[in-house]
């Protein structure tokens, strides 16, 4: 009668000892799981804005340097589309980099892309924005963000010259 009694009170400690390693278990598990997620939710908005960056860095830059024939580039206040008579809001109207200063749009749901031109200069063995623009160089920077995503905004610059 005594054994048997000790052998149910070992039994209920060996059960809730089970309760407790099993509960820290599923938790770890549980977190693991939540940040293999996270990670591949990461990966997967990186490749897309990438993707989505790339894909209108390859548009512009087959474009022609500039709507004016050469050497008297476009002015600073004229980058875009709207002073070449274009419509900003349709890129297909562009014919030249600079059209698309200004340019964004939203090539999937929650992923905002947007695009600034502007003139550069070396300076020494930096480049850098000119400081008397216009010059034969233009530095084109796509960005691309998701919305509430982690993996911010990716960036992707070029540059085109006029020569
Ligand atoms: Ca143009
Ligand atoms: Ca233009």
């Amino acid at each position: 009668m005594f054994l048997k009694s000790t052998k149910k009170a070992i039994t209920l400690i060996e059960i809730v000892a089970v309760i407790i390693v099993l509960g820290v278990a599923v938790t770890t598990l549980i977190n693991l799981l939540f940040e293999v997620t996270r990670r591949a939710n990461f990966s997967e908005e990186v490749a897309l804005a990438n993707f989505y960056t790339q894909g209108l860095m390859e548009e512009i830059v087959s474009k022609r340097f500039d709507e004016n024939a050469c050497c008297s580039w476009t002015a600073v206040a004229d980058l875009g589309a709207s002073a070449d008579g274009e419509d900003p809001a349709d890129k297909t109207t562009f014919d030249d980099v600079d059209d698309f200063h200004g340019f964004s749009d939203i090539p999937q749901s929650s992923y905002a892309r947007s695009v600034v031109v502007e003139y550069q200069e070396l300076s020494t063995s930096t480049w850098q924005a000119a400081s008397s623009p216009p010059t034969d160089f233009k530095k084109i920077t796509v960005s691309v963000t998701k919305a509430n995503g982690e993996a911010g905004t990716v960036e992707m610059e070029s540059l085109v010259s006029g020569y």
